[in-house]
């Protein structure tokens, strides 16, 4: 006989099933039976300050794990406070799973207090959303929300959980753990892809997208060395393939190498891994003509719907990344290479655009900074940024060595580069994780510092001062030069924030002040905050605000 369970007792069995070990909640009153039986569960559940925060935390779980982060929020403002990650998981390919308190199933259509309509509110920002109206189909659906999320392209699935549909008595059977399902190529594309390469006098090879693994990541990385192929990672995919490898040309993002942008128009043959070439890796989507660029690009992808939908790619291959990698690595050696001293260039190419910044305004220098944590940091750190110009230090003087050490949205969201750090570090403690923020990404979350705190993680975070939304500066300085309007950020002292809430926090002024300063962070195992002043001139890795102004200005005059 099956036992009676409450449908909170079947819920939190269904996820201890599909292998669950973290859960980020703001409680509601609406989930209060599911809480219950989370008191006596084994599994960590984080208690957050806000959902959109509690949602980047799934969301690191889910990006770094492969499998779904589950975050559980209450009804009305909890959900939509929460929606900020499941657009970010939705845009970035991140199996992600929010369950939702509901009011009574006899309330609806009331508007009862807090009450949305689940389906129509989220149908169009997550991969499923739903709700459970009958306990005993909670395996049904926890299952397949599962499923949903990891297969194909993954994504968020938001799941309503009527209040009293959580306290009913029910006698139903547990669902089986899932696991994505792999998708192969078959011999006939893969011959195919092997005649292209074979005639290919300028080929390439873009990856992107999430379901990868190490192993997929070292066929490919044999693959490439077999046949001398460029590899370039997409926007924010920087993990894919080692910056340190022969074959690397580097990452295809904002403001990229120009150099690698000249190499990819030229190419005869585009091999797009798991990429889906969207408009900031397309650089505003001329990379490629849509749809007619499709003679050279051969495009590989998990989802079905992705291949075909934006560009019309002659050699559409519909594979996952697992077994597609393992496809490459057996492709018996090529016939002949053309292009070995391409790829060397290539990746001289790349060499020179990482390795020596120029100097910029003001006495802190971001990338010598960036290039002592690329050698200070283990291979393993972990580390996270959410959207703003700042981020660009990271992304083009620091170097991913480790598949699984990189959060950052695709979607250029703010505010996800905190959360995302406490969410890797409560589930794997023993990593090191720093956060890079600018000043205005970090308020967007810095509320979740406290539950760094609560929880002794001891994250390091950067805030990088530039005293204002430095990004939108730029584009407001290209397009109305001289006209400052609605950027201007006055800060508090980030250092005192942070032993506020119990951490360790400092302030950075010059180059020479960063090491000491990260090395004593690392030494008080709290959580700690390094408030690092960037002189606003420096707006990015290219050029300073001035220059920006001063070009927008000259072309004014000139119309
Ligand atoms: C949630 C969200 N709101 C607004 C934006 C628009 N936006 C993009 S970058 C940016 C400024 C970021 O400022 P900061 O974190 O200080 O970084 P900076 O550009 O100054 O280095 C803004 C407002 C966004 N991307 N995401
Ligand atoms: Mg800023």
């Amino acid at each position: 006989m099956t036992r009676s369970r409450t449908g909170a007792q079947v819920l939190v069995d269904q996820l201890l099933i599909q292998g669950v070990e973290d859960i980020f909640c703001v409680p509601g009153e609406s989930y209060l039976a599911v809480l219950d039986a989370l008191h006596d569960a084994a599994v960590r559940v984080t208690i957050c300050r806000q959902e959109a925060g509690a949602g980047f935390m799934a969301d690191a779980v889910g990006r770094l794990t492969g499998r779904p982060g589950i975050v559980f929020v209450t009804r009305g403002p909890g959900s939509t406070n929460g929606a900020h990650s499941v657009h970010v998981a939705k845009q970035d390919s991140v199996p992600l799973i929010m369950f939702v308190g509901q009011i009574e199933r006899g309330m609806r259509e009331r508007e009862a207090f807090q009450e949305v309509d689940y389906r129509a509110a989220f149908g169009p920002l997550a991969k499923w959303a739903t709700e459970i109206d009958d306990a005993a189909r909670i395996p049904e659906i926890v299952a397949r929300a599962f499923h949903v999320a990891m297969s194909g392209r993954p994504g968020p699935v938001v799941i309503a959980l009527p209040e009293d549909m959580l306290v009913d008595q029910v006698a139903v059977k547990d669902a089986r753990r899932v696991e994505p399902v792999e998708t192969a190529p078959g011999a006939e594309a893969m011959a195919a892809l092997r005649a292209r390469l074979d005639a290919a006098e300028r080929p390439l090879a873009i990856l992107g997208g999430t379901r990868w693994t190490a192993g997929a990541i070292a066929d490919v990385t044999a693959f490439a060395e077999r046949y001398h192929l460029p590899v370039v990672t997409s926007f924010r995919r920087q993990t894919l393939f080692s910056p340190e490898h022969p074959c690397f040309a580097g990452d295809l993002g904002l403001g990229p190498n120009p150099k690698l942008i000249e190499r990819i128009k030229a190419a005869d043959l585009v091999l797009a891994i798991n990429a889906r070439l969207s408009e900031a890796p397309s650089q505003g989507y001329t990379l490629f003509d849509i749809p007619g660029d499709g003679e050279r690009l051969v495009h590989v992808h998990p989802d079905s719907g992705e291949l075909g939908r934006v560009y019309a790619s002659a050699l559409p291959i519909h594979a996952s990344p697992v077994p597609f990698a393992a496809a490459l690595a057996a492709l018996p050696a090529p016939a002949g290479v053309r292009w070995r001293a391409a790829t060397a260039a290539a990746h001289e190419a790349y060499l020179a655009w990482t390795e020596n910044p120029a100097p910029v305004p003001g006495s802190l220098q971001m990338g010598p900074i960036m290039q002592w944590l690329r050698n200070r940091l283990p291979e393993d750190a972990i580390v996270t940024n959410g959207a703003g110009n700042y981020s660009a230090w990271v992304h083009r003087y620091y170097r991913f060595r480790k598949h699984g050490t990189q959060l950052a949205p695709t979607s250029g969201s703010m505010g996800y580069g905190l959360p995302s750090a406490v969410g890797a570090q409560r589930a794997f403690p023993g990593r090191l994780v720093v956060s890079v923020n600018g000043d205005g990404c970090f308020l967007m979350n810095g509320q979740e510092f406290a539950t760094a705190v609560q929880y002794d993680l001891p994250i390091i975070v950067l805030i990088i001062d530039n005293g204002m939304y430095g990004t939108i500066r730029m584009h407001q300085e290209r397009e109305y030069p001289g006209r400052v309007s609605g950027t201007a950020l006055k800060n508090p002292d980030f250092a005192a924030y942070a032993r506020a809430f119990g951490g360790h926090g400092e302030t950075v002024r010059t180059t020479e002040q960063f090491a000491p300063a990260f090395e004593r962070a690392l030494a008080s195992g709290k959580p700690a905050i390094l408030h690092c002043f960037l002189d606003p001139e420096v707006i990015n890795t290219t050029t300073t605000l001035a220059r920006i102004r001063e070009t927008a200005l000259k072309a004014q005059g000139n119309r």
